[in-house]
Formats: C-alpha cells, structure tokens, sequence
C-alpha cells in the first residue's frame, strides 16, 4: 500500500542551529558515506593513525592522523599545520575527492559556500577518549567554518562561547552527522567528552571524525 508521503524526498538534510553561524546538518554526510570510509582506509595504510603528545607531555587519548596539503600536529614544541607526516617523513596523503564534495555540500547548507579545504584531521576515539574544551585557531584564515562529520558510535558534542568558561551547550553527534560552525562562532570552545562504550555496524568499536578546515 503506497502512503501519502511515499513519493517526498526531503531535498535538504534536517537543521538544527548550535549557535549563531553555527547548524548541526543530521545524517548529512550518508550520501558520502561509502566513498568517504573506503577513501579513508588508504589514507591510514600511507599515514597511520597516532597518539600525539601536547605542548605539556601529555599523550592525547584521540589517536589522529591528516590528509590534504597541510596537517594539524602537535608535540612537545607546540601546535602547527605541517606539510609532511613527521611519523612517515613524507606529505600527508592527497584529500580525497569524496572528502572535498563532502566537505563543499556541508558547508555550502550551512552557508558559506565554495568551502575548498586544505586540510583534514582525521579524529578517532575509542571507547574512554576524550578531546578537552578548545578552540581552533591554528588556521590562518579564519572566515573559513569548520566542518566537522561524525562517524560510528555517537558521541556528545560540547559547544561553548568565546571564553573557556562560557554556558556549554550539548549536542548528540550521531553516525553521518555534520556540524559546521563559523562567522561569529568560529572561535567558539567546543570538545567531546569520553566517548561511551559500543559497537557500530559499519565502523566499529570507534567513532571518526574529520575536522576541514582552511588551514594555510
Ligand atoms: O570529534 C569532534 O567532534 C571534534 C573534533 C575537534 O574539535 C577537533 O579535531 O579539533
Ligand atoms: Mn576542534
């Protein structure tokens, strides 16, 4: 039996504003999906996944690794975007394509269209990781948004203000979800608390995330 509503395709993925030019775009990166996660898979055979450590000696319980032009690292020496995957002595892998349309197709629904990254960091936190409150600020131009999809086991996402000690807000970051936040929240504090125990039926014991942005 054929319903009413069988034939309407929602032309845009739902909306939910986080703060001012900041939206979270539910389920928006399902399209992509499929190319997304088998593109990802070369990037971690050429830069694997890794642990770092901050400025301060402590090892991050997100392991991390980049694609694109330029990657964010940090060591005992501080923050910076890099060219090369010091762990590998080359350049991080190509953005894929898949990457760049996903990245294009999130920001533009959110509002800043022509979105071209040359960066991505590439997040995945197993059961207990955690990514404390902080801003993105590594990036030299800042009229860039973030785009950041989730993947896997969900996760909450904490958004804050432009102080640390700003009214947070949470969010529940589910598999194929995309939050971009820029324009007056570029800046804005944001992390993820312990990612909970659980098993994704395409990804695993893990959630990814890919973090675009305009680095250099
Ligand atoms: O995992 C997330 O959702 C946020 C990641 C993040 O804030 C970052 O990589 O800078
Ligand atoms: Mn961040």
């Amino acid at each position: 039996m054929s319903d009413l509503f069988d034939n309407i395709i929602p032309l845009d993925p739902p909306f939910e504003p986080m703060a001012q030019g900041a939206v979270l775009l539910r389920g928006a990166a399902l399209p992509f999906e499929k190319d997304v996660l088998a593109a990802l898979n070369r990037i971690v055979a050429q830069s694997p996944f890794r642990h770092m450590v901050t400025p301060g000696g402590f090892t991050m319980s997100v392991a991390m690794t980049n694609c694109g032009a330029a990657g964010w690292v940090t060591d005992r020496s501080g923050y910076r975007y890099d060219r090369d995957d010091p762990e590998t002595g080359r350049p991080w892998p190509a953005m894929p394509e898949s990457f760049h349309e996903l990245a294009l197709s999130a920001a533009s629904l959110a509002g800043y269209p022509g979105f071209r990254p040359d960066a991505c960091l590439i997040n995945r936190y197993e059961p207990g990781a955690r990514l404390s409150l902080h801003q993105d600020k590594n990036e030299r131009d800042l009229t860039n948004p973030i785009v950041s999809v989730s993947l896997g086991l969900p996760a909450i996402f904490q958004f804050g203000g432009l102080k640390r000690n700003d009214p947070i807000r949470k969010f529940a970051l589910r598999h194929g979800d995309v939050a971009v936040w820029g324009g007056p929240s570029r800046l804005f504090y944001h992390g993820v608390p312990e990612l909970k125990e659980g098993m994704h039926e395409t990804v695993g014991r893990m959630r990814i995330n890919l973090t675009f942005r305009g680095a250099l």
